[in-house]
């Protein structure tokens, strides 16, 4: 494989983000879909949207000491809202909310900071932008600077994470030209796509450094379908939600993250482990003592 990519595969674990205005409901990143949230009443969030608690550094602190190496962040989920300074694309952005911060570059820089590498989830399906089903170029013009802006303003980053291309299987989703422009800026950046397994065969690009993910239980054993070449990662959230779940109990034990780590591993896959901070921008104490175990656990019997 690619230097990069046998980068990315010693990377082994990494910890997964879910994190937006969604957050403030506690019901999940799609109840805006599922609950039929009308566009203007779920719009509004942003004005209630102040993330007084979200501290980057704690954060890639608690990642670093659970023995993780890289962090992927929801830089914009699918319903559109941006928590980084999209430089005037819209104004649906967390430096219009009263947080008024571009939470993209504090997380960075605390990842620098860890030693841990940024790697930027970007939803490819949007909610919010009216292109998205009127104009599908305008929407593709509309990606491509924004992710334009995360490949220039934020010096080397880890990698791009792509989410949503599953939405229009059948599009001309131009990913040659996406895919180019982030080569060109970001030439050692990975450039992973939650194609998922079943997409591969349409979507499946030379140019896609790590393609695997799989929802839930991590099945190392599947797959199949993959190419040796092709570096793997699989995500499993925390609990039953990657955006936060108000009174989601439905906890992994530890040796359960344990045995998935051990599994993805041996797989020759990174595992990805998700979770979902409060509106305010923190991790859950008790997943933080979750993550606090896995790491001593590592510590005392070496990290698979
Ligand atoms: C899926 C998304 O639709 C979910 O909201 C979540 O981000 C999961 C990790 O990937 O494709």
């Amino acid at each position: 494989p690619q230097p990069r990519i046998a980068r990315f595969e010693r990377l082994g674990f990494g910890m997964f983000i879910h994190w937006g205005l969604y957050s403030q409901l506690g019901k999940g990143e799609w109840i805006q879909k599922i609950g039929s949230i009308p566009q203007g009443e779920y719009t509004r969030l942003m004005d209630t949207f102040t993330a007084e608690h979200f501290d980057a550094r704690e954060i890639a602190g608690i990642a670093k000491r659970a023995g993780m190496n890289y962090i992927t962040f929801t830089t914009r989920h699918h319903d559109g809202f941006s928590l980084y300074d999209t430089r005037g694309l819209n104004r649906y952005d967390s430096m219009h909310s009263p947080a008024k911060r571009d939470f993209v570059a504090d997380l960075i820089a605390a990842c620098r900071e860890e030693g841990l590498l940024p790697v930027l989830y970007h939803t490819t399906l949007d909610w919010y932008e009216p292109s998205f089903e009127r104009d599908f170029d305008a929407y593709l013009d509309y990606l491509y600077r924004s992710v334009e802006i995360l490949c220039t303003q934020y010096g080397p980053i880890g990698g791009l994470w792509f989410d949503g291309n599953w939405s229009r299987p059948d599009a001309d989703w131009k990913l040659n030209e996406l895919y180019g422009m982030i080569r060109r800026h970001q030439p050692e950046a990975l450039i992973i796509n939650n194609t998922g397994l079943s997409h591969r065969g349409e979507l499946g690009h030379p140019e896609i450094d790590s393609v695997t993910f799989e929802q839930g239980r991590p099945k190392p054993m599947d797959r199949s379908g993959m190419s040796k070449y092709v570096a793997a990662e699989m995500c499993e959230t925390i609990n039953d939600h990657w955006g936060i779940g108000a009174g989601d109990f439905m906890y992994k034990s530890v040796p359960h993250l344990i045995e998935s780590l051990c599994a993805c591993r041996k797989a020759g896959a990174n595992y990805l482990l998700n979770v979902g901070p409060t509106a305010e921008g923190r991790i859950l104490t008790l997943q933080q003592a979750m993550l606090e175990t896995l790491g001593q656990w590592f510590a005392v019997n070496g990290k698979p």
